[in-house]
């Protein structure tokens, strides 16, 4: 797609995701077994063949940076590239204040491609859009801005900039995390319209926007905050609706299934949307290939133990290098290298890779994170005041183990 130039946001901090987010960005947090949550909307563009792509990092980006390269090395001979983009400080000494300020302090990129369109996208929400369909959205109203959106149910709308819509698709109202009443969708009282934290910009529309922002003492430099509520009554704001983009091959099936990964119950529920028998969101379309690093790793493999007991993995996922031996893996998403040793029975889990559960374990409602290692006959799950008293535990009760930590070795 030439003249469009695209730049991700993956600098945000991912606090309400910590534990997880203890030593990396929120966009590298592992996902789904085999992927980063970066993966999903660099796959949406190369999918959609843009292939002009800035990653904007900065908070704990070493981790991110080390994906993206293994990953996403797009360079050399062509106009094609992703480009991880490190805070420099280009506008004075200080880190990106906002949003908008962390495009605004790389306006230099996009003076040097002189694109027509800037795709301005979030880099941390579980997703399939094929972007082409909201780029001909844009051009077919002559907007000098578009912003996705989807509805959420009302209880979630301070969480997320709030639209309204004419039956045109203008935007003729905006509010950025209403923390009361905010305005439900005509004739849907449960559900508001949310913004995805994704935009299309004309290109001097955004730098107009941006200059006049950073000009602003009083502003926050945040797209939801201060320039969508600034651009929005000019008239040419329009709003894509998600659910009407459709994916080759998807049959529906993941169609309007967007999600904001940016709680640990939110980002538990997606990996476990993942592994329902029909699952919402469809991993297995060949015509939407998902790209990600997979390490060299030998195939999964599932063996007796020297009782004859069979290590199985029933409505699982399980990556490469994984050993289940005479264990049971039920309902959990196993990433790369994990051996789960036998008697062990893990339930509703999420590993993500380089773990060790030792004999006899029973691990329930669990995100472990990499390189954890469990002592043999832990069990964790079971008495949720002993797990308090150990682990950190989400408000809706997940355990979340923190990369790298030994649990009952003592
Ligand atoms: P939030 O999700 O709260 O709201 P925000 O924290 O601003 O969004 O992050 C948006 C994206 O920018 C994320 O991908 C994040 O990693 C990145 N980011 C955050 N701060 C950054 C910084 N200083 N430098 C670089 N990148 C940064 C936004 C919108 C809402 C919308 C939701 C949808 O403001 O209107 O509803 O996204 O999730
Ligand atoms: P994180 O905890 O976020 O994985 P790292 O810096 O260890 O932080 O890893 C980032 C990158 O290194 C990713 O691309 C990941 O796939 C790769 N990686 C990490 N651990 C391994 C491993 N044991 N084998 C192969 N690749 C790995």
């Amino acid at each position: 797609m030439s003249g469009v130039l695209t730049m991700i946001l993956a600098g945000g901090e991912g606090t309400r995701l910590a534990p997880l987010t203890g030593i990396r960005a929120k966009p590298a947090v592992p996902f789904g077994g085999n992927y980063r949550i970066i993966d999903f909307v660099l796959n949406n563009f190369v999918n959609s063949d843009f292939l002009q792509i800035f990653v904007i990092t900065q908070f704990k980006s070493h981790s991110l940076m080390k994906h993206l390269g293994r990953a996403w090395r797009v360079s050399g001979l062509t106009n094609r590239f992703i480009d991880p983009i490190p805070a420099q400080m280009q506008t004075g000494k200080h880190w990106y204040l906002g949003t908008a300020d962390a495009v605004y302090q790389n306006l230099h990129l996009i003076h040097g491609l002189d694109p027509e369109e800037v795709c301005i996208f979030g880099g941390d929400h579980i997703y399939k859009m094929d972007v082409r369909q909201m780029l001909d959205f844009h051009r077919q109203n002559n907007a000098s801005m578009t912003v996705a959106a989807i509805p959420v149910p009302v209880a979630d709308a301070h969480h997320f900039g709030v639209i309204e819509v004419d039956a045109s698709g203008k935007m003729i109202g905006f509010e950025e995390k209403p923390l009361s009443n905010p305005k439900t969708i005509p004739g849907r009282p449960d559900y508001v319209l949310a913004s995805m934290g994704n935009y299309i910009f004309e290109k001097d529309c955004l730098i107009e926007c941006l200059e006049t922002d950073a000009a602003d003492p009083a502003s926050s430099h945040d797209f939801g905050k201060n320039i969508i509520p600034r651009l929005y009554p000019s008239g040419d704001v329009y709003v894509y609706d998600f659910s009407s983009n459709s994916i080759r091959g998807e049959q529906d099936i993941s169609r309007g299934y967007w999600r904001d990964v940016g709680t640990l119950d939110s980002y538990y529920e997606a990996n476990m949307d993942l592994i329902a028998v029909i699952p919402p969101f469809d991993l297995y379309n060949r015509y939407w290939p998902l790209r990600s690093y997979t390490p060299p790793m030998p195939p999964a493999k599932f063996v007796h133990d020297e009782t004859n007991r069979t290590g199985q993995a029933i409505s699982s996922m399980v990556s490469s290098g994984c050993i289940i031996s005479g264990s049971i893996v039920y309902h959990s998403i196993l990433g790369y290298n994990v051996h789960v040793h036998s008697h062990a029975y893990i339930e509703k889990c999420v590993l993500m890779g380089n773990n060790d559960i030792g004999r006899g374990c029973r691990i329930r409602r669990a995100i472990i994170d990499k390189d954890v290692k469990i002592a043999p006959n832990t069990v964790i799950g079971e008495d949720v005041n002993l797990d308090k008293q150990r682990f950190h535990v989400s408000e809706e009760g997940v355990i979340v183990i923190p990369k790298g930590a030994r649990v009952g070795f003592d």
